[in-house]
């Protein structure tokens, strides 16, 4: 948090670009330590409520939906049948809440490390949590690498990573070790989606969960992008991976039929997600070899 002098701003500092994104404070809501981290929630002129943790940018409330149906949608309407599915932090529930708008869903687990996360969303960001109720869903305050490790083999239909940064408690999230046990349980058709930060910034992080997810076995990689406003650089991707084939696009009619209201996400845009600019077709390819 940067002070000016006339006004408060909230601030993140993207090093090593030289640029930060900054939102004008009304003030400050809750800020507290817990075991892993602390975290920050402000009220903003603009932008409605905000999440930080750690200083860093979670989310808001103006522009979550963007996030939270970018994470969910694609990969759910990319698996044929999807029934199980894990999410992985995600602890302001938003994933979960879109996971859950899809009928065929029938167990949705998010294991969330930071049990604070969940209960500060439900304070200060009760939309988000507005399904926890729902039957199916169930929420773990545990360590994701580790329920990973554990979890029955071939269980989940779809594994959504939804975590911070790649540094701190969420770094191993970003490591072939890891993925090597979601394959494991992955059933068949299986499919992991991943934040995987600013195509315009962490190209190199981009290409990293690449290279990890292929070395670990997946047998295909496909990333998809779209703008996020209060995150580095504006512009956020999210990388899915299959266990055992290669994509050929997504239930399309399905995605134009949905049962329920999105914002951001259909069909077309869907499409248009998976379109990738010059640059980054040409970095992916060339670890094809
Ligand atoms: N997911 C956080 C993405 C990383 C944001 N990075 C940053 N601001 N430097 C947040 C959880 C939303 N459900």
């Amino acid at each position: 948090m940067s002070l000016d002098t006339n006004t408060e701003w909230y601030s993140e500092i993207h090093d090593p670009n030289g640029a930060a994104f900054s939102l004008r404070v009304k003030a400050k809501l809750h800020e507290e330590k817990t075991p892993f981290q602390t975290i920050a929630i402000y009220d903003t002129e603009g932008f409605g409520r905000l999440m930080t943790i750690d200083g860093l940018v979670m989310l808001t409330d103006r522009d979550n939906f963007i996030y939270h149906e970018m994470m969910s949608h694609p990969v759910l309407f990319t698996h044929p049948n999807p029934k199980r599915v894990l999410v992985i932090g995600g602890g302001d529930c938003g994933t979960l809440r879109e996971v859950l708008r899809h009928p065929g869903v029938e167990v949705a687990h998010q294991v969330e490390i930071d049990e604070r996360v969940t209960r500060l969303a439900e304070e200060y960001f009760p939309l988000l949590c507005e399904s926890n109720g729902d039957p199916r869903a169930e929420l773990l305050f545990e360590d994701g690498i580790r329920w990973v490790k554990e979890a029955e083999a071939g269980y989940y239909d779809v594994i959504i990573i939804d975590s911070t940064d790649p540094v701190g408690p969420a770094e191993g999230l970003f490591g072939e070790a890891f993925y090597h046990d979601a394959i494991r349980a992955l059933g068949t058709h299986g499919l992991l989606v991943q934040q995987s930060e600013s195509p315009l910034y962490h190209m190199h992080l981009l290409t990293d969960i690449h290279k990890a997810l292929r070395r670990s076995g997946f047998a295909d990689v496909q990333s998809l992008h779209f703008p996020q406003p209060v995150y580095p650089s504006g512009w956020w991707s999210c990388t899915m991976a299959c266990k055992d084939a290669a994509f050929s696009g997504f239930r399309e009619q399905a995605a134009r039929e949905r049962p329920f209201a999105t914002r951001y996400y259909n069909a077309d845009l869907h499409r248009g997600a998976t379109a990738l600019p010059t640059y980054m077709q040409e970095a992916f390819a060339a670890l094809k070899g």
